[in-house]
């Protein structure tokens, strides 16, 4: 890139990483399935499709009541929830693969609670002592010093104090835990956990470490949406597996530098499952639908092209429910869906990703009285004016690549993790962030603890902007999609165009972190420390 000087961390050498065939340039299955290349991988269409019932994970349990960290009178729900290596099935035909979930599933056990309601959680790492997905110890964070095997827990979408958030440093190995305090001082949501520890999350998350953590109010309660068994979440990830049905993690061709840019895998999963089938009656059902690929965007849609009607994203309801035909999700973004399958009696509908299946729906031919309900306003979202901003930051997103063409290293504004905090918000001011994009990908940027709205995207000149710094923009003021009016915590930063954002740093002072939800860029530099400060 002109004009910034790379500085490659020890271990780095701009020749030394060539990226694995099978994941050069997959944004499709269908690049990305190149099983060939790879004679270690299963075909995916050797696996029968709706062959398993969809899973759900259990809820979580608490064992018991603890004083509040911030009021001790306050006796609050105790939850121990361990992560340890577990051997299930993935698909009926393949037998039991190895993983790494909490609790003892993959995802692990959802925790259902509300607004206002604190909870303590005991996160113990019970996982073995070595790791079953291939490290590189030249990335920051997982260098040969450190402990094959690291975890920390970060909930994400959470307005959790710095201490509990999971900061990527403050990961602990096997045979250790942390207690975390989450006060839960928000709006109803759809939130989840994972692991976050630095330079291994996209493996630890790979091997299973997520699960939802949903968050009720009374505005939610007052609504008749569905419940019940005709509520649940749909995590999807796509993976790739072995022919012994394990899961493949893939590598560059340089064992010194396994590191690979993206993750494309060919087997679609929905909670833990492949491709699997779930049996519902003609009626409202809503779906908590999370991203939690590690690099994998989808554009979801129902194969009859029927209609999905969203009530929320990542941070809650949207204003007013939106009748869609296509998802766009990238990882880590939540969807809230209501979908009516009245008058589809005895058909099969088939959840497709493009030209991909997901899963399948099965409705049954019963008689059902549906007794939820779908109002037209759902919550009032209020816009942040961009006048209360005071201050507003250019944030660039950067890729580099070696000699040949390959990335070999991902910033936030040619910035490192290690070098000193640059970004600190005052508490309770809001402030816009403008991300400018100057790779040729999307970046799903997360910034821990608040929430934002998304003012705005526009395309620019990025040749002119890396040359002069001037930002000459070659195309309108594009508003945010319609789904992406309600509160958000993880946006899509588009290719070559500044994504505008507007936050209040509420809830608490002290040291956070944010970075793209792609995992495999995260892992390698594009994650930044940022602090919120006490009001000069
Ligand atoms: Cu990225």
């Amino acid at each position: 890139m002109a004009g910034v000087a790379l500085h490659l961390s020890p271990g780095w050498d701009e020749n030394s990483v060539v990226c694995s065939p099978y994941i050069a340039g997959g944004d499709t299955i269908n690049a990305s399935l190149n099983t060939a290349l790879s004679p270690l991988a299963l075909d995916p269409a050797k696996l029968e499709p709706f062959a398993d019932p969809l899973p759900l994970p259990p809820i979580a349990r608490s064992s018991g009541f603890r004083p509040s960290p911030e009021g001790p009178s306050r006796k609050v729900p105790f939850y121990e929830i361990e992560m340890r290596e577990i051997f299930g099935r993935l698909h009926r035909d393949l037998p039991p693969a190895r993983q790494w979930g909490f609790g003892g599933t993959v995802p692990g056990p959802t925790f259902e609670t509300r607004s206002g309601e604190e909870l303590l959680v005991k996160w113990v790492n019970r996982l073995p002592a070595h790791h079953f997905l291939p490290i590189d110890h030249r990335l920051h964070g997982a260098e040969l010093d450190k402990p094959e095997v690291r975890t920390v827990v970060h909930l994400h979408g959470g307005r959790t104090p710095p201490s509990s958030d999971g900061y990527p440093e403050e990961w602990y190995p096997p045979g250790q835990s942390a207690t975390y305090f989450y006060p839960n001082r928000q709006d109803a949501a759809t939130l989840w956990y994972h692991d976050h520890a630095m330079g291994i999350n996209r493996l630890n998350i790979y091997a299973g470490l997520s699960g939802m953590f949903i968050i009720r109010d009374q505005v939610e309660d007052r609504l008749q949406l569905p419940r019940g068994r005709y509520e649940m979440p749909l995590v999807i990830f796509d993976r790739m597996l072995d022919t012994h049905g394990q899961l493949l993690y893939p590598v560059s061709d340089n064992p010194a530098a396994p590191w690979v840019a993206d993750f494309f895998g060919n087997v679609m999963m929905v909670n833990g499952r492949v491709t699997p089938f779930l049996e519902i009656e003609p009626r409202r059902y809503r779906f908590r639908i999370l991203n939690g690929s590690n690099s994998r965007l989808y554009h979801l849609r129902l194969a009859n092209g029927m209609p999905m009607m969203q009530i929320g994203t990542d941070q809650g309801l949207l204003p007013s429910p939106l009748e869609l035909r296509r998802l766009a999700i990238a990882p880590a973004e939540r969807a809230d869906l209501v979908i009516d399958f009245a008058g589809h009696q005895g058909e099969p509908i088939v959840l497709k990703d493009d030209a991909v299946d997901v899963m399948q729906f099965r409705v049954s031919r019963a008689r059902v009285v549906d007794d939820s309900h779908l109002p037209d306003l759902l919550r009032s979202v209020p816009r942040l004016p961009e006048a209360s901003a005071i201050r507003t930051r250019t944030l660039t997103l950067n890729e580099y690549n070696d000699r040949t063409g390959k990335t070999i290293l991902m910033l936030l504004n040619e910035t490192y993790w290690h070098q000193p905090v640059t970004e600190k918000p005052q508490l309770d001011s809001t402030e816009i962030w403008n991300l400018v994009n100057l790779t040729d990908e999307v970046h799903p940027i997360h910034l821990h603890l608040v929430r934002f709205q998304v003012l705005d995207r526009r395309v620019f000149e990025r040749f002119e902007y890396q040359r002069t710094g001037h930002l000459r923009y070659l195309g309108p003021v594009i508003p945010p999609e319609h789904n992406e009016m309600g509160w958000k915590d993880t946006v899509r930063a588009e290719p070559h165009a500044v994504t505008r954002i507007i936050a209040r740093f509420e809830g608490y002072k002290g040291r956070y972190v944010w970075h793209c939800h792609n995992l495999e860029h995260e892992d390698n530099e594009m994650m930044r420390p940022y602090e919120v400060i006490e009001t000069g």
